[in-house]
């Protein structure tokens, strides 16, 4: 009977072509016929949601297919390889554009949709993003599922379907105000719901150990609270491939059975109440970058989402046949950061107490399972659960952890015998105050490879945060320098450039963004010059034009696009790029005469709600914006705009528009950083500081197109040792004096004169980013900036020679890395003409 209907079902797929063709015709008949059955509607009629939405299912009908194909033929065969990816966070973007540029069908939908007098952009406006993603952390994620989908490798990205995405920013009086982020509340045409997938999570309670059949120990959890996973598939489409790789996101919800009985009878809002409790575990994305928030919630969050996605991986093997002892054969998973790594002692407990592997067996695997991400070099983000916390939520995983660590540490022993110092820096647990338990050194311990995502960070990791780590496992260690996919970041948001792109080398660069190399000839070429000024222009009048509809400031196209967006962190030094501003707007304002380069400073980005200087940080930025936007001494040679509510959606009309990128991290504090990439690729310049992976960009574009500045990060060591005095630099510079004294004084906050001296005294008396240290040379290599500028063809050249060469920033480049040298797993062409079984 099933192979009957399977029958059935291809041969209603081969008749229907028109259901999933991408021809013309099949798009707008597929298009009206959503419109008109699903949304009820006419075109004359239909919102702009309406439309969104139509074109949508239209499009997901396309992947159906291809999806249903991968996951049956590669993902669920027990003998393919599958990459498991982990994060908490995955910054997908807007997804029917993505969509659409994957499938290979843009023009087709653009003239489906004009051909009903409806523009395309607009539609694309209509679409609320998934904010399931801080920054960086989760861009890299969503990246690697486009690279693995367009490589071909079957792959799932497991995570958490949290129902508030990052919060929405908007401002008041310049303060930074937080609203929840309803992204679901339209519903999310993207994804599949799947009860029948559904798992069974635990919390708390106690272990007993007990004896199983044949007289074996064998230890039993008995947990206080229970709750079901439920999961949501996302398509995942390569690009102009069939693989359609899958992102499972999981909803927590209340098992009825078990609270109700759990309850008395007819304590109907008890019930209820617990329900709530426990569907809050995916209720809301934790707004912090680069900081912990110790919180249970977090704790369960992390477990919840790792064990649904262990017990998804252990189901569906056993369910195609494999054997458990084959387990790390079968599967290879990449830990994103430290945030699902308590996979590793759940890992374990499945094998051990549900499966019956032996310790060393078991272990032996999961080593053979983990591969960790690491991807912070501040302190402050490093992991660590308070064993207390820990033992009451998990109480079986930490006495795992436990285990583990008397294991390791014995093996630690054999390497640095009578070296107490160092196995107390090694353990598991934290135990020089309260105890802890350090993600990080259990991810180090667990897995058999340890990355980091830039040559520097992972330099730094081996000589300093993770030494003890390198010197016992030498061979764990290696660089993935961080990508961005290409399509997403300059094909999807940069149509202009991408057709002049395609019209100068042809295609294939989309695939192989090495290929763009041979557009550096065409750097000398003046015909070729001015068609990209005009194409930067275009893009640049769309970006003023959207400044002024949304905060009536009116930018002048023709000034240098300077701009700098990303999370608001001092050690992104938002606050030297305001220093300079303020300096040079002292400067234009006490030398009115001079002749200067009018410049737009545009920022963008959130601030943690909970971290108060980077929220003073976002008010002085607006404050400054208001005073010289609307001083009519300067002549508007200078504009200062912050662009509320950063995010992938209004990220895409910034990026392509910039001309200058500011990445000003103090060094050896930012790991990587991807934003440099997304600017360079689209024809930015960089002003940036020798960290992250601004060190690797500038050796591929060349020190000519790239203004370097600032302390070396050895050298911030050693001033800092050698005790550093920031007052002095206030004392020798007079500009930066000036600056500090304008905003000491209350010139952009008259009705709050000290309004910022929490910041200027951080600045005068401590300074732990070295924003003053840094100045100096800062203004150099703005002024070095000014006057490439100035020479507006050398611009051009330099801007056409960082796209043609950052080819290596693809993120397609960081997977085979991956694939070659971590996960090993193959390519699988999906034929989505063969039948399904
Ligand atoms: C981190 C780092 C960034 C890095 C990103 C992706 O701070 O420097 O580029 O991960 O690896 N929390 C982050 O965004």
């Amino acid at each position: 009977h099933q192979n009957f209907l399977h029958q059935i079902t291809h041969n209603f797929l081969k008749q229907h072509d028109d259901r999933i063709g991408l021809t013309l015709e099949a798009i707008k008949d597929g298009f009206l016929d959503y419109l008109f059955f699903n949304r009820g509607t006419y075109p004359d009629q239909a919102t702009d949601q309406d439309i969104y939405q139509a074109l949508a299912m239209t499009i997901r009908d396309r992947l159906v297919q291809r999806w249903l194909h991968t996951y049956k033929k590669a993902t669920m065969e027990k003998d393919t390889r599958v990459v498991i990816y982990l994060s908490a966070e995955y910054l997908m973007g807007p997804q029917l554009g993505h969509n659409i540029v994957n499938l290979g069908v843009r023009e087709v939908v653009e003239k489906a949709m004009n051909d009903l007098g409806i523009d395309l952009q607009s539609v694309l406006d209509a679409e609320v993003e998934p904010g399931l993603a801080n920054g960086g952390l989760g861009n890299v994620a969503a990246s690697y599922l486009d690279g693995l989908s367009s490589l071909e490798v079957p792959a799932i990205g497991y995570g958490i379907r949290y129902e508030f995405g990052l919060f929405r920013q908007s401002f008041s009086n310049g303060w930074q105000i937080e609203e929840t982020d309803k992204w679901l509340q339209f519903g999310f045409p993207w994804e599949i719901q799947q009860f029948d997938r559904a798992v069974e999570i635990k919390f708390g309670g106690s272990t007993q150990r007990v004896k199983d059949e044949s007289g074996n120990e064998k230890v039993n959890w008995i947990p206080s609270e229970e709750i079901k996973g439920i999961p949501y598939d996302v398509f995942v489409p390569g690009y102009k491939v069939n693989t359609v790789n899958t992102l499972r996101l999981w909803k927590a919800e209340a098992i009825d059975s078990f609270n109700f009985q759990s309850f008395n009878v007819g304590d109907y809002y008890g019930a209820v109440d617990k329900k709530v409790s426990s569907e809050n575990i995916t209720k809301v994305l934790y707004p912090n970058d680069e900081s912990i928030e110790g919180k249970i919630l977090r704790l369960k969050q992390q477990y919840f989402f790792v064990s649904c996605a262990l017990q998804d991986c252990v189901n569906f093997f056993l369910e195609s046949g494999g054997n458990i002892l084959d387990f790390h054969e079968k599967f290879v998973v990449q830990l994103n950061d430290t945030h699902p790594t308590i996979a590793i002692p759940e890992l374990m407990r499945i094998l051990v107490d549900e499966q019956g592997v032996a310790w060393d067996e078991a272990w032996h695997i999961t080593q053979k399972t983990f591969g960790y991400t690491q991807h912070t070099l501040l302190p402050e983000a490093l992991e660590k659960w308070p064993v207390g916390l820990l033992g009451q939520i998990l109480p079986r995983h930490m006495e795992i952890i436990y285990d583990i660590n008397y294991k390791f540490l014995n093996l630690a022993r054999e390497h640095f015998p009578n070296h107490q110092e160092i196995i107390r820096t090694l353990s598991l647990i934290d135990e020089t105050g309260e105890k802890y338990v350090r993600m990080a050194n259990l991810a180090c311990a667990g897995s058999f490879s340890i990355n980091g995502v830039a040559n520097l960070q992972t330099e730094l990791l081996k000589s300093y945060t993770l030494k003890d780590f390198y010197s016992i496992f030498p061979e764990k260690f290696n660089n993935k320098t961080n990508g961005i996919a290409p399509r997403r970041w300059l094909m999807l948001i940069n149509n202009r450039l991408t057709q002049l792109l395609d019209d100068t080398i042809g295609t294939g660069w989309e695939k192989d963004l090495d290929q763009l190399k041979s557009l550096e000839p065409f750097a000398e070429n003046q015909d070729f010059v001015n068609k990209w000024k005009a194409v930067k222009k275009e893009i640049k009048n769309d970006l003023a034009q959207r400044i002024f509809e949304q905060q009536r400031v009116k930018v002048d196209p023709n000034s240098m696009f300077d701009i700098l967006v990303k999370r608001i962190h001092e050690y992104k030094r938002q606050h030297l790029k305001v220093l300079h501003i303020i300096s040079l707007y002292r400067k234009i304002k006490d030398n009115p005469n001079e002749s200067y380069v009018p410049r737009t400073f545009i920022f963008g980005g959130k601030a943690a709600p909970g971290y108060r200087m980077a929220k003073l940080i976002i008010k002085l930025i607006n404050s400054v914006a208001e005073v010289i936007n609307n001083d009519s001494s300067i002549n508007d040679l200078i504009k200062v705009v912050f662009i509320p509510n950063y995010n992938v959606r209004n990220s895409q009309w910034i990026y392509p528009a910039a001309d200058l990128s500011e990445q000003i991290s103090t060094a050896g504090k930012e790991a990587s950083g991807t934003g440099n990439m997304k600017f360079s690729v689209n024809g930015a310049l960089t002003v940036g500081t020798y960290d992250g992976a601004n060190i690797e960009i500038r050796e591929e574009v060349g020190s000519d197109n790239f203004f370097l500045f600032g302390l070396k990060a050895d050298e911030v060591k050693s001033l800092k040792e050698s005790g550093y005095n920031p007052y002095t630099y206030y004392q020798e510079n007079e500009s930066l004096r000036k600056a500090i004294d304008m905003i000491n004084h209350g010139y952009f906050s008259p009705n709050e004169r000290d309004l910022f001296r929490p910041l200027t005294d951080h600045l005068l008396y401590y300074d732990e980013y070295m924003v003053m240290a840094d100045f100096t040379d800062y203004v150099r290599a703005q002024e070095e900036a000014e006057q490439l500028w100035s020479q507006s063809d050398a611009w051009a050249k330099a801007s056409i020679l960082n796209t043609a060469r950052m080819g290596k920033f693809s993120s397609d480049r960081t997977v085979r890395e991956y694939l070659r040298d971590i996960w090993k797993a193959d390519a699988v062409e999906i034929n989505i003409k063969d039948t399904l079984h």
